[in-house]
């Protein structure tokens, strides 16, 4: 690895209180900015500026109500109409809406995929997608690696997490504002992580069964609102969880390199069914980030 590469951080916490976290707002950034301000140190950003030349930048409801009239989209309440889809996510009846969420946008909407581009420098290189020889860690990757589309009305993210294979997220909302509730990784010992998994056992932050989760009282979140034509760099590690006031289309791109691999390759290692086996392959896919480290 290179002498940049940062260890996972320790899920413990330095003093008994949780430190306040602040998340710049930066535009114009440099590459060399972000990586040593943000991408290395695993510090949140919001970047207001870096998807300016997006088509993207134009999505309405509307938009796509006109574009896709009839078409099928599959929501966490089953399959509906665009239409359908539209009108329960902008005409709020107190219950949250389908979500739309979590979609490859390749997949659901392929034609919309030269909308996304040009890919901003601060998520390259990419890692994620390529060939690296199991075909199901090859399957995998290769999936994260696709821009992901999350489009609802007002609701909250149905969980706190971390997000899946250590990969740092960089999160652009499109329409509608987004606040995002995060967590440094050194807090996770009062967020109740469900064993084995990515997740909190806490759905709601904002009321917590605190006579169930005592500790999740010491948690201090940092709120953020990210509003449309903004970014969000979500580190690796970072808990965190979204809520949205009204009608919200964002996309996500994941991001794994020089400095988030070694916790990709950990990640799959500790997923592994037999992570003794596993660990011949973790140190070919070591030196796969050694190599690539050296010519991107
Ligand atoms: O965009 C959002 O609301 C949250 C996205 C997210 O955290 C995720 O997809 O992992
Ligand atoms: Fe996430």
């Amino acid at each position: 690895m290179t002498s940049e590469s940062m260890p996972a951080l320790k899920a413990t916490p330095t003093t008994d209180t949780a430190k306040t976290v602040t998340i710049d707002r930066r535009n114009n950034l440099s590459y060399e900015e972000f990586k040593h301000e943000y991408l290395f140190p695993r510090k949140p950003v919001i970047i207001t500026d870096a998807t300016a030349a997006w088509k993207a930048s134009t999505w309405t409801p509307q938009f796509f109500r006109d574009r896709y009239p009839g078409k099928l989209v599959t929501t966490d309440q089953g399959e509906m109409r665009m239409e359908d889809f539209i009108d329960s996510i902008t005409n709020h009846n107190g219950t949250p809406g389908p979500f739309l969420r979590e979609q490859p946008l390749k997949d659901v909407f392929p034609d919309l995929v030269d909308h996304v581009q040009p890919t901003p420098s601060y998520v390259k290189p990419n890692w994620l997608g390529g060939n690296y020889l199991v075909g199901s860690v090859t399957r995998r990757l290769n999936r994260e690696s696709q821009i992901e589309v999350n489009f609802c009305g007002r609701r909250i993210f149905p969980y706190l997490h971390i997000d899946d294979l250590g990969v740092h997220a960089f999160i652009t909302q499109h329409y509608g504002d987004k606040e995002l509730v995060v967590y440094p990784p050194d807090q996770e010992p009062w967020l109740y992580r469900k064993p084995g998994s990515r997740f909190s056992e806490v759905v709601d932050v904002d009321h917590p069964d605190l006579s169930k989760y005592p500790l999740f009282a010491k948690a201090s979140a940092t709120r953020v609102v990210v509003k449309a034509g903004e970014s969000a760099f979500m580190p690796a590690g970072w808990w965190h969880t979204t809520r949205v006031p009204g009608t919200s289309l964002s996309t996500v791109i994941s991001l794994s390199n020089s400095s988030n691999w070694p916790d990709l390759v950990n990640y799959l290692q500790s997923n592994s069914y037999s992570p003794r086996l596993f660990s011949v392959y973790a140190m070919y896919l070591r030196s796969v980030g050694f190599i690539k480290s050296r010519i991107s």
